[in-house]
Order: C-alpha cells, then sequence, then structure tokens
C-alpha cells in the first residue's frame, strides 16, 4: 500500500474510520474481549543507547533507579501473581543494547522456561539479537520478541544516534527466522508529522508477514529526556492511528500501550472500538506509572467487557 493511500484512510471522516475499524475488528477479533498482558523489567537503566524517549538511557539524568538482572526466582513469582490477575501474557523488558552469549542470557533463558511452564505467553525484549540467540529463546519456550521500529526511517534517525532503523530490521529478520512470532509497533507523541505516523505503518505493511503484535504507545514524557516538555498527541489524532492500524493488519493485535494514565477512561473504549484488543496492566510498565490492576478491572465492568481467557 502507498503512504497516500494509508494517508487516505487514516484522514477518513471519523465515523466512517471507526465504522470500518470496527467491522474489521468484529470480522477476526471478539469485540468483548481484551488481552491483559503484564510487564516486567528484569534489567533496568544504564542502557547504552540515546533513545530520547527513554527514561533507561544512561544519557539522561531522569532519577531512575538502576537494577541489575533481576533473580530468577523474583521473576517467577511475579509471573505467578500476574496468572492469578488475569494475565495470559508475561513480557519481560531489559535496558540492553543487544543481547550477549554469557551467563545473563543463560538467567533469561531460565525464567522464559520457567514462566512457559506456567502456561503463560512469554514475550521478551532484550535488544538487537542474531538468530542462534533467537532460537534459543524459541527453545525455552518464547513465543514471541518485541522489537519496536518506534517511527518512520527519517524520524528515528532523528530520535536515536546510537542505532540505525535498519539495525531494528535486522533484529526483526532473525527473530523471524527463528521461528518466532513478532511484536512490533512504535510511539506517537514525539513530534513527528502525521506523515511521519503513515510512514512508520506502511513500514511495518512491508514486512512479511507482518507482525502479529503491534504495540501503539503514547509517548510517556520523563523528566531529563530531550522530550520531557512535549505536549500529548490530540486524543482524536491518537485514536485514528489505532484505527487505521486495525485497518491495515486485521489479524494482528493491536496493543494501547504506554501513556494510558494520561488516558480518559473514554478515550480508552475508543481505543477499543477503533480496534484495539490489548494492554499492560499492572502499577508499572517498565519504570513509568500505568493505571494498575484494579483500575482496569473497573474499566472492563463498566464497559461490559471482559479480559480474554478470564475464568470468569
Ligand atoms: N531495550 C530494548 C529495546 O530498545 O528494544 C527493550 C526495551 S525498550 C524500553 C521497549 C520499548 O519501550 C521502546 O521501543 C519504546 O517503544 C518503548 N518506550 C520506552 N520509553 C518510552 C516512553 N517514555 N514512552 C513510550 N514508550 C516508550
Ligand atoms: C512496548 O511497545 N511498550 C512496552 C513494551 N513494548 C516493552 C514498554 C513501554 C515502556 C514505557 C516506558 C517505561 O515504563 O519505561
Ligand atoms: Fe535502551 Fe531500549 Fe531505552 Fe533505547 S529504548 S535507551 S535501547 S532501554
Amino acid at each position: 500500500m502507498t503512504p497516500n493511500e494509508i494517508r487516505a484512510i487514516h484522514d477518513l471522516p471519523f465515523p466512517e474510520l471507526l465504522f470500518r475499524a470496527q467491522g474489521i475488528h468484529r470480522t477476526h477479533w471478539n469485540p468483548e474481549e481484551i488481552q491483559f498482558c503484564t510487564l516486567d523489567s528484569i534489567k533496568t537503566g544504564a542502557c547504552p543507547e540515546d533513545c530520547a524517549y527513554c527514561p533507561q538511557s544512561a544519557r539522561y539524568d531522569t532519577g531512575l533507579k538502576i537494577e541489575p538482572l533481576k533473580d530468577v526466582q523474583a521473576v517467577l513469582r511475579g509471573a505467578a501473581e500476574a496468572k492469578a490477575n488475569g494475565s495470559t501474557r508475561y513480557c519481560m523488558g531489559a535496558a540492553w543494547r543487544e543481547v550477549r552469549d554469557d551467563k545473563n542470557f543463560d538467567a533469561v533463558l531460565e525464567m522464559v522456561h520457567g514462566v512457559a511452564g506456567m502456561g503463560m505467553e512469554v514475550c521478551v525484549t532484550l535488544g538487537m539479537l542474531n538468530v542462534d540467540q533467537a532460537k534459543k529463546l524459541k527453545s525455552a519456550g518464547c513465543k514471541v520478541y518485541n522489537h519496536n521500529i518506534d517511527s518512520s526511517k527519517d524520524f528515528y534517525e532523528t530520535i536515536i544516534s546510537t542505532r540505525k532503523f535498519d539495525e531494528r530490521l535486522e533484529t526483526i529478520d532473525a527473530v523471524r527466522q527463528a521461528g518466532l512470532e513478532v511484536c512490533c509497533g512504535g510511539i506517537v507523541g514525539m513530534g513527528e508529522t502525521i506523515d511521519h505516523r503513515i510512514h512508520f505503518l506502511q513500514e511495518l505493511t512491508e514486512m512479511d508477514p507482518v507482525p502479529e503484535s503491534i504495540p501503539i504507545n503514547h509517548l510517556v514524557p520523563v523528566e531529563g529526556t530531550p522530550l520531557a516538555d512535549l505536549p500529548p498527541v490530540p486524543p482524536l489524532e491518537f485514536i485514528r492511528m489505532i484505527a487505521t492500524a486495525r485497518i491495515l493488519f486485521p489479524k494482528s493485535r493491536i496493543r494501547l500501550s504506554a501513556g494510558r494514565t494520561a488516558m480518559s477512561d473514554e478515550m480508552q473504549a475508543l481505543a477499543f472500538f477503533a480496534g484495539a484488543n490489548s494492554l499492560f496492566t499492572g502499577e508499572k510498565l517498565l519504570t513509568t506509572p500505568n493505571p494498575g490492576e484494579s483500575h482496569d478491572h473497573r474499566l472492563m465492568t463498566a464497559l461490559g467487557m471482559r479480559v480474554e481467557g478470564a475464568l470468569a
């Protein structure tokens, strides 16, 4: 699809855009269900990369408490608790530039093995990696690898100087070659234009196969990072992104990811109507606040919706 064709969808009159997105959504998904996923930051901060949005980069003073790789048993306890709260997917993130073949990676493989053994879907996001490492994750029971392209190539290279957009694509290729599912999305609200957003979506359409899961994060502005003072994206623009993603990727999960603490319940309801069908629960994302388990269960009840895979 050309950028102009994608832009034409994105710019449809709002009722038409939402009607189309919802129609596609109900053809492929149960519109009453939302998948609850839990994030666990297994290694926090002191990252050598300079991603301008990220509180975990060592370049910015964000007051973040740096933590080395967590203990395997502590991670497994967290996963058991998340499962008890309705999460069916456990996503472990490490502030690494890349995976190294060392004892830390061996410990991550143990975590993956343990969480998979509890019957949860396991997703990890560890930075760049090669096919061999991706295969080891797969053998340990990992289902999905998260690696975002974050924005259009042009815009990406104004946001991060320590790596190239094409290196992101290489990692995603390695993940595919190993037979893992791909979770790949981006961030809106970093000062990009709507055309940058369109090119970001177009880049995803060119992946073959397209990602099974597409997180749409709203920038969480963190003091100390270069993007700390950016204004939020107008809510209706954000909803247009969700709806356009749903139309372009009928069978992919669209994840309403970072930034929900700044969104009203009404805005989140609109995002679900536009086709978002997954979110991160818990008090924290990786390092920034998140609405929390009880808020999200209340929201599901208020909307007459259900947590996907929940017993009751
Ligand atoms: N270090 C690995 C990497 O960069 O792929 C994995 C962890 S990194 C924190 C995962 C993703 O979190 C980033 O690609 C970005 O999309 C998202 N993220 C980080 N900081 C954010 C922020 N302040 N607001 C919204 N999303 C953010
Ligand atoms: C993704 O796209 N969003 C999640 C997950 N993948 C790993 C991370 C959001 C992090 C937001 C900033 C923070 O809490 O540090
Ligand atoms: Fe490091 Fe990932 Fe944050 Fe970039 S987004 S600074 S690679 S943790």
